[in-house]
Protein backbone atom coordinates (compact mmCIF):
# COMPACT_ATOMS: atom_id res chain seq x y z
CA UNK A 1 0.00 0.00 0.00
CA UNK A 2 1.08 3.56 -0.69
CA UNK A 3 2.13 5.44 2.02
CA UNK A 4 1.13 9.10 2.17
CA UNK A 5 1.43 11.51 4.68
CA UNK A 6 -0.58 15.00 4.89
CA UNK A 7 1.85 17.49 7.00
CA UNK A 8 -0.04 20.55 8.41
CA UNK A 9 2.70 23.09 9.14
CA UNK A 10 5.08 22.38 7.02
CA UNK A 11 6.97 25.28 6.15
CA UNK A 12 7.59 25.39 9.84
CA UNK A 13 10.78 24.07 11.49
CA UNK A 14 9.08 20.73 12.60
CA UNK A 15 6.87 20.11 8.81
CA UNK A 16 10.21 20.75 7.01
CA UNK A 17 12.32 18.13 9.06
CA UNK A 18 9.26 15.32 8.91
CA UNK A 19 8.61 16.10 5.11
CA UNK A 20 12.73 14.86 4.79
CA UNK A 21 12.02 11.92 7.13
CA UNK A 22 9.61 10.77 5.50
CA UNK A 23 10.62 11.46 2.07
CA UNK A 24 13.31 9.31 3.30
CA UNK A 25 10.75 6.79 4.71
CA UNK A 26 8.95 6.43 1.03
CA UNK A 27 6.20 8.12 1.52
CA UNK A 28 4.58 10.39 -1.10
CA UNK A 29 4.15 13.75 1.39
CA UNK A 30 1.51 15.81 0.73
CA UNK A 31 1.61 19.82 2.48
CA UNK A 32 -0.87 22.11 3.50
CA UNK A 33 0.12 25.56 3.13
CA UNK A 34 -1.57 28.33 4.09
CA UNK A 35 -2.53 31.34 1.39
CA UNK A 36 0.08 34.20 2.20
CA UNK A 37 0.99 36.75 -0.75
CA UNK A 38 4.86 35.74 -0.55
CA UNK A 39 6.70 32.63 -0.71
CA UNK A 40 7.97 31.39 2.30
CA UNK A 41 9.65 27.98 0.88
CA UNK A 42 12.75 28.61 2.74
CA UNK A 43 12.69 25.86 4.96
CA UNK A 44 11.46 23.31 2.39
CA UNK A 45 12.88 24.72 -0.66
CA UNK A 46 15.27 21.48 -1.03
CA UNK A 47 12.62 18.90 -0.91
CA UNK A 48 10.13 21.18 -2.76
CA UNK A 49 10.56 18.92 -6.09
CA UNK A 50 9.42 15.67 -4.15
CA UNK A 51 6.06 17.48 -2.52
CA UNK A 52 2.80 17.41 -3.05
CA UNK A 53 2.07 20.94 -1.85
CA UNK A 54 -1.35 21.79 -1.43
CA UNK A 55 -3.71 25.19 -0.33
CA UNK A 56 -5.64 24.34 3.09
CA UNK A 57 -5.58 26.49 6.19
CA UNK A 58 -6.56 25.01 9.97
CA UNK A 59 -9.23 28.24 10.33
CA UNK A 60 -11.35 26.37 7.42
CA UNK A 61 -12.93 23.19 7.73
CA UNK A 62 -14.02 22.94 3.90
CA UNK A 63 -10.39 22.92 3.11
CA UNK A 64 -9.46 20.37 5.04
CA UNK A 65 -11.91 18.10 3.97
CA UNK A 66 -11.57 18.97 0.67
CA UNK A 67 -7.68 17.81 0.90
CA UNK A 68 -8.53 14.95 2.68
CA UNK A 69 -11.26 13.49 0.10
CA UNK A 70 -8.89 14.20 -2.58
CA UNK A 71 -5.45 12.85 -1.04
CA UNK A 72 -6.85 9.89 1.02
CA UNK A 73 -3.95 9.99 3.32
CA UNK A 74 -2.69 6.74 5.49
CA UNK A 75 -1.13 9.47 7.85
CA UNK A 76 -1.66 12.88 9.01
CA UNK A 77 0.34 15.13 11.14
CA UNK A 78 -0.77 18.37 12.42
CA UNK A 79 1.78 20.32 13.09
CA UNK A 80 0.06 23.93 12.38
CA UNK A 81 -0.65 26.27 14.83
CA UNK A 82 0.51 29.56 16.43
CA UNK A 83 3.24 28.31 18.35
CA UNK A 84 5.35 31.58 19.88
CA UNK A 85 3.86 31.40 23.43
CA UNK A 86 4.79 35.45 23.63
CA UNK A 87 2.50 36.35 20.93
CA UNK A 88 -0.25 34.10 22.68
CA UNK A 89 -0.67 36.93 25.26
CA UNK A 90 -1.47 39.83 22.58
CA UNK A 91 -3.42 37.31 20.04
CA UNK A 92 -5.43 34.84 22.34
CA UNK A 93 -8.31 34.10 20.33
CA UNK A 94 -6.22 33.68 17.01
CA UNK A 95 -4.29 31.23 19.05
CA UNK A 96 -6.90 29.46 20.43
CA UNK A 97 -8.80 29.55 16.85
CA UNK A 98 -5.88 27.63 15.56
CA UNK A 99 -3.94 26.13 18.01
CA UNK A 100 -7.38 24.26 20.00
CA UNK A 101 -10.07 24.49 17.64
CA UNK A 102 -7.84 24.23 14.59
CA UNK A 103 -7.63 20.50 15.95
CA UNK A 104 -11.45 20.21 15.78
CA UNK A 105 -11.34 21.50 12.18
CA UNK A 106 -8.96 18.88 11.88
CA UNK A 107 -10.36 15.45 13.88
CA UNK A 108 -13.97 16.41 12.33
CA UNK A 109 -12.33 16.43 8.48
CA UNK A 110 -10.70 12.87 9.10
CA UNK A 111 -13.70 11.77 10.86
CA UNK A 112 -15.96 12.64 7.95
CA UNK A 113 -13.60 11.95 5.12
CA UNK A 114 -10.75 9.98 5.91
CA UNK A 115 -11.06 8.01 8.89
CA UNK A 116 -8.87 5.31 8.46
CA UNK A 117 -5.88 7.99 8.50
CA UNK A 118 -3.98 7.64 11.65
CA UNK A 119 -3.32 11.17 13.00
CA UNK A 120 -0.63 12.86 15.20
CA UNK A 121 -1.35 15.63 17.53
CA UNK A 122 2.00 18.04 18.13
CA UNK A 123 1.21 18.88 21.67
CA UNK A 124 3.50 20.47 24.43
CA UNK A 125 5.68 20.21 27.45
CA UNK A 126 3.95 23.99 27.98
CA UNK A 127 0.46 21.91 28.66
CA UNK A 128 2.54 21.24 32.14
CA UNK A 129 3.12 25.09 33.06
CA UNK A 130 3.46 25.64 36.66
CA UNK A 131 4.41 22.18 37.37
CA UNK A 132 2.71 19.83 40.05
CA UNK A 133 5.85 16.78 39.33
CA UNK A 134 9.48 16.72 38.50
CA UNK A 135 10.68 16.16 35.88
CA UNK A 136 6.78 15.52 33.90
CA UNK A 137 5.92 12.42 32.25
CA UNK A 138 2.35 11.31 30.60
CA UNK A 139 0.53 11.21 34.01
CA UNK A 140 1.51 14.54 35.36
CA UNK A 141 -1.50 16.70 35.73
CA UNK A 142 -1.59 20.20 33.27
CA UNK A 143 -1.35 23.48 34.54
CA UNK A 144 -1.14 25.63 31.45
CA UNK A 145 0.48 28.99 32.06
CA UNK A 146 -0.74 30.75 29.03
CA UNK A 147 -2.97 31.68 26.10
CA UNK A 148 -0.93 28.98 24.05
CA UNK A 149 -0.68 26.66 26.50
CA UNK A 150 -4.46 26.73 27.05
CA UNK A 151 -4.64 26.11 23.55
CA UNK A 152 -2.55 22.95 23.85
CA UNK A 153 -4.51 21.40 26.23
CA UNK A 154 -7.37 21.58 24.76
CA UNK A 155 -6.06 20.23 21.50
CA UNK A 156 -4.33 17.32 23.63
CA UNK A 157 -7.61 16.45 24.99
CA UNK A 158 -10.06 16.62 21.92
CA UNK A 159 -7.39 14.19 20.21
CA UNK A 160 -7.31 11.70 23.01
CA UNK A 161 -11.82 12.23 22.53
CA UNK A 162 -11.70 11.81 19.64
CA UNK A 163 -10.06 8.57 19.76
CA UNK A 164 -12.64 7.41 22.33
CA UNK A 165 -15.78 8.39 20.91
CA UNK A 166 -15.17 7.50 17.41
CA UNK A 167 -11.79 4.63 17.52
CA UNK A 168 -9.70 7.22 15.38
CA UNK A 169 -6.01 6.11 15.55
CA UNK A 170 -5.06 9.51 16.89
CA UNK A 171 -1.70 9.91 19.35
CA UNK A 172 -0.70 13.11 20.98
CA UNK A 173 2.73 13.79 21.55
CA UNK A 174 3.93 15.95 24.42
CA UNK A 175 6.72 17.31 23.20
CA UNK A 176 9.69 19.19 25.18
CA UNK A 177 11.23 22.19 23.54
CA UNK A 178 13.26 21.09 19.87
CA UNK A 179 15.41 23.43 18.46
CA UNK A 180 17.66 23.42 15.20
CA UNK A 181 19.41 25.85 13.30
CA UNK A 182 15.58 26.13 10.94
CA UNK A 183 14.01 27.31 14.30
CA UNK A 184 12.05 30.83 13.84
CA UNK A 185 14.40 33.64 14.79
CA UNK A 186 12.19 34.69 18.03
CA UNK A 187 12.82 31.15 20.30
CA UNK A 188 15.04 32.03 22.57
CA UNK A 189 17.58 29.33 21.36
CA UNK A 190 17.67 30.90 17.77
CA UNK A 191 17.77 34.21 19.04
CA UNK A 192 20.56 33.59 21.16
CA UNK A 193 22.65 31.83 18.42
CA UNK A 194 21.55 34.07 15.90
CA UNK A 195 22.44 37.56 17.87
CA UNK A 196 25.46 35.74 18.72
CA UNK A 197 26.58 35.33 15.10
CA UNK A 198 25.49 39.31 14.79
CA UNK A 199 28.13 40.00 17.68
CA UNK A 200 31.32 37.78 16.20
CA UNK A 201 30.77 39.94 12.62
CA UNK A 202 30.69 43.05 14.09
CA UNK A 203 26.93 43.74 13.81
CA UNK A 204 25.61 43.97 17.24
CA UNK A 205 27.17 44.70 20.32
CA UNK A 206 24.21 44.06 22.75
CA UNK A 207 21.92 41.28 22.82
CA UNK A 208 18.06 41.91 24.48
CA UNK A 209 16.80 38.70 26.29
CA UNK A 210 14.08 38.30 28.75
CA UNK A 211 14.12 35.69 31.81
CA UNK A 212 17.62 34.30 32.44
CA UNK A 213 16.65 32.06 34.90
CA UNK A 214 13.29 29.71 33.32
CA UNK A 215 14.78 26.06 32.81
CA UNK A 216 14.22 24.25 29.69
CA UNK A 217 14.67 20.62 28.51
CA UNK A 218 16.10 21.00 24.89
CA UNK A 219 16.72 18.70 22.56
CA UNK A 220 17.20 18.40 18.35
CA UNK A 221 14.30 18.56 16.05
CA UNK A 222 15.76 16.46 13.72
CA UNK A 223 15.22 13.86 16.54
CA UNK A 224 11.71 14.61 17.81
CA UNK A 225 10.37 14.21 14.35
CA UNK A 226 11.23 10.73 14.34
CA UNK A 227 9.11 9.80 17.69
CA UNK A 228 6.12 11.23 16.22
CA UNK A 229 6.38 8.90 13.25
CA UNK A 230 7.17 5.84 15.84
CA UNK A 231 3.57 6.80 17.75
CA UNK A 232 1.87 6.02 14.14
CA UNK A 233 3.51 3.08 13.44
CA UNK A 234 2.02 1.38 16.83
CA UNK A 235 -1.18 -0.87 16.45
CA UNK A 236 -2.42 0.94 19.23
CA UNK A 237 -2.58 5.05 19.21
CA UNK A 238 -1.62 6.39 22.63
CA UNK A 239 0.14 9.78 24.14
CA UNK A 240 3.57 10.19 25.14
CA UNK A 241 6.21 12.62 26.21
CA UNK A 242 9.39 13.64 24.15
CA UNK A 243 12.24 14.94 26.17
CA UNK A 244 16.20 14.58 26.55
CA UNK A 245 15.81 14.36 31.07
CA UNK A 246 17.87 17.64 31.20
CA UNK A 247 17.18 20.68 31.52
CA UNK A 248 19.52 23.98 31.40
CA UNK A 249 18.57 27.90 32.08
CA UNK A 250 18.39 30.61 29.57
CA UNK A 251 21.66 31.86 31.30
CA UNK A 252 23.34 28.39 30.64
CA UNK A 253 22.35 28.57 27.26
CA UNK A 254 24.13 31.79 26.52
CA UNK A 255 27.48 31.46 28.27
CA UNK A 256 27.40 27.69 26.20
CA UNK A 257 26.73 29.97 22.66
CA UNK A 258 28.85 32.87 23.61
CA UNK A 259 31.99 30.37 24.76
CA UNK A 260 31.73 28.46 21.47
CA UNK A 261 32.98 31.90 20.07
CA UNK A 262 35.37 33.02 22.62
CA UNK A 263 33.19 35.49 23.77
CA UNK A 264 31.76 36.26 27.40
CA UNK A 265 28.13 35.91 27.58
CA UNK A 266 28.12 38.95 30.18
CA UNK A 267 29.73 41.26 28.42
CA UNK A 268 26.65 41.18 26.11
CA UNK A 269 23.46 40.20 27.17
CA UNK A 270 21.14 43.10 28.40
CA UNK A 271 18.01 41.41 30.11
CA UNK A 272 14.96 43.68 29.32
CA UNK A 273 11.91 43.84 30.31
CA UNK A 274 9.51 43.31 26.83
CA UNK A 275 10.80 40.12 26.58
CA UNK A 276 9.40 38.90 30.38
CA UNK A 277 5.74 37.29 30.00
CA UNK A 278 2.79 38.01 32.24
CA UNK A 279 3.16 34.70 33.25
CA UNK A 280 6.21 32.41 33.16
CA UNK A 281 6.93 28.54 33.02
CA UNK A 282 9.73 28.15 35.68
CA UNK A 283 11.31 24.71 34.85
CA UNK A 284 10.41 22.12 32.45
CA UNK A 285 12.16 18.33 32.23
CA UNK A 286 10.75 15.66 31.01
CA UNK A 287 10.79 11.79 31.40
CA UNK A 288 10.88 10.01 28.27
CA UNK A 289 10.63 6.47 29.65
CA UNK A 290 7.96 5.67 28.19
CA UNK A 291 8.65 7.00 24.43
CA UNK A 292 12.09 4.69 25.09
CA UNK A 293 10.61 1.42 26.31
CA UNK A 294 7.63 1.17 23.71
CA UNK A 295 8.69 3.54 20.83
CA UNK A 296 12.33 2.36 20.94
CA UNK A 297 13.03 6.48 20.24
CA UNK A 298 16.56 7.66 21.25
CA UNK A 299 17.98 11.15 21.38
CA UNK A 300 21.37 11.60 19.22
CA UNK A 301 22.22 15.09 19.78
CA UNK A 302 23.36 16.67 23.29
CA UNK A 303 22.41 19.93 24.23
CA UNK A 304 26.16 21.57 24.06
CA UNK A 305 26.08 19.53 20.52
CA UNK A 306 22.94 21.26 19.96
CA UNK A 307 24.28 24.96 20.74
CA UNK A 308 27.58 24.60 18.85
CA UNK A 309 25.30 23.36 15.64
CA UNK A 310 23.42 26.39 15.74
CA UNK A 311 26.25 28.59 16.50
CA UNK A 312 27.65 27.61 13.32
CA UNK A 313 25.32 27.48 11.48
CA UNK A 314 24.27 30.83 12.17
CA UNK A 315 28.11 32.30 12.12
CA UNK A 316 27.99 30.77 8.40
CA UNK A 317 24.99 32.00 7.67
CA UNK A 318 25.32 35.70 9.02
CA UNK A 319 28.95 35.88 7.17
CA UNK A 320 27.24 34.70 3.93
CA UNK A 321 24.50 37.05 3.72
CA UNK A 322 26.07 39.68 5.73
CA UNK A 323 23.03 39.93 8.25
P1 LIG B 1 6.54 26.77 13.62
O1 LIG B 1 6.02 28.01 14.25
O2 LIG B 1 7.93 26.75 13.06
O3 LIG B 1 5.55 26.31 12.42
C1 LIG B 1 4.15 26.48 12.54
C2 LIG B 1 3.50 26.12 11.22
O4 LIG B 1 2.08 26.27 11.33
C3 LIG B 1 3.94 26.98 10.01
O5 LIG B 1 4.08 26.15 8.89
C4 LIG B 1 2.74 27.91 9.84
O6 LIG B 1 2.59 28.38 8.53
C5 LIG B 1 1.61 26.95 10.18
N1 LIG B 1 0.33 27.63 10.47
C6 LIG B 1 0.09 28.60 11.39
N2 LIG B 1 -1.22 28.93 11.38
C7 LIG B 1 -1.82 28.14 10.46
C8 LIG B 1 -3.14 28.03 9.98
N3 LIG B 1 -4.13 28.78 10.46
N4 LIG B 1 -3.41 27.10 9.03
C9 LIG B 1 -2.41 26.34 8.52
N5 LIG B 1 -1.13 26.43 8.91
C10 LIG B 1 -0.84 27.32 9.87
O7 LIG B 1 6.38 25.60 14.71
P2 LIG B 1 7.29 24.30 14.98
O8 LIG B 1 7.62 23.66 13.71
O9 LIG B 1 8.36 24.66 15.94
O10 LIG B 1 6.26 23.39 15.81
C11 LIG B 1 5.37 22.50 15.16
C12 LIG B 1 4.22 22.18 16.09
O11 LIG B 1 4.70 21.57 17.27
C13 LIG B 1 3.40 23.39 16.53
O12 LIG B 1 2.06 22.96 16.67
C14 LIG B 1 3.97 23.72 17.90
O13 LIG B 1 3.01 24.40 18.68
C15 LIG B 1 4.26 22.33 18.41
N6 LIG B 1 5.33 22.21 19.38
C16 LIG B 1 6.58 22.70 19.07
C17 LIG B 1 7.62 22.50 19.94
C18 LIG B 1 8.98 23.02 19.64
O14 LIG B 1 9.80 23.06 20.56
N7 LIG B 1 9.30 23.37 18.40
C19 LIG B 1 7.43 21.73 21.20
C20 LIG B 1 6.09 21.23 21.38
C21 LIG B 1 5.09 21.45 20.49
P3 LIG B 1 3.32 29.75 8.01
O15 LIG B 1 4.70 29.33 7.58
O16 LIG B 1 2.44 30.16 6.91
O17 LIG B 1 3.35 30.70 9.17
P1 LIG C 1 8.84 28.40 24.81
O1 LIG C 1 10.08 28.85 23.91
O2 LIG C 1 8.07 29.55 25.33
O3 LIG C 1 9.38 27.43 25.81
O4 LIG C 1 7.92 27.66 23.73
P2 LIG C 1 10.90 30.21 23.82
O5 LIG C 1 12.17 29.86 23.17
O6 LIG C 1 10.09 31.32 23.25
O7 LIG C 1 11.16 30.58 25.37
C1 LIG C 1 11.89 29.73 26.24
C2 LIG C 1 12.19 30.45 27.55
O8 LIG C 1 13.16 31.48 27.30
C3 LIG C 1 12.75 32.64 27.99
N1 LIG C 1 13.32 33.84 27.35
C4 LIG C 1 13.04 34.27 26.12
N2 LIG C 1 12.24 33.74 25.15
C5 LIG C 1 12.17 34.41 23.97
N3 LIG C 1 11.41 33.88 22.98
N4 LIG C 1 12.84 35.57 23.73
C6 LIG C 1 13.65 36.14 24.68
O9 LIG C 1 14.24 37.19 24.48
C7 LIG C 1 13.76 35.45 25.93
N5 LIG C 1 14.46 35.69 27.07
C8 LIG C 1 14.19 34.69 27.91
C9 LIG C 1 11.23 32.61 27.93
O10 LIG C 1 10.67 33.49 28.91
C10 LIG C 1 11.00 31.13 28.19
O11 LIG C 1 11.01 30.88 29.57
C11 LIG C 1 8.46 26.80 22.74
C12 LIG C 1 7.56 26.88 21.50
O12 LIG C 1 8.18 26.18 20.45
C13 LIG C 1 6.21 26.27 21.77
O13 LIG C 1 5.47 26.20 20.55
C14 LIG C 1 6.42 24.87 22.32
O14 LIG C 1 5.18 24.27 22.61
C15 LIG C 1 7.29 24.92 23.56
O15 LIG C 1 8.54 25.49 23.21
C16 LIG C 1 7.56 23.52 24.14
Amino acid sequence: MTKRALITGITGQDGSYLAEFLLHQGYEVVGMLRRSSTVNFERIAHVQEQLTLVPGDLLDEVSLIGILREHQPTEVYNLAAQSFVQTSWGQPVLTGETTALGVTRLLDAIRIAAPEARFYQASSSEMFGKVHEVPQSERTPFYPRSPYGVAKVYGHWITVNYRESYGLHASSGMLFNHESPRRGLEFVTRKVSHGVARIVCGLDDKLLLGNLESQRDWGFAGDYVRAMWLMLQQDKASDYVVATGETHSVRQLCELAFAHVDLDWAEHVVVDERFLRPAEVDLLVGDATLARTELGWEQTVDFPALVAMMVDADVELVRRTGR
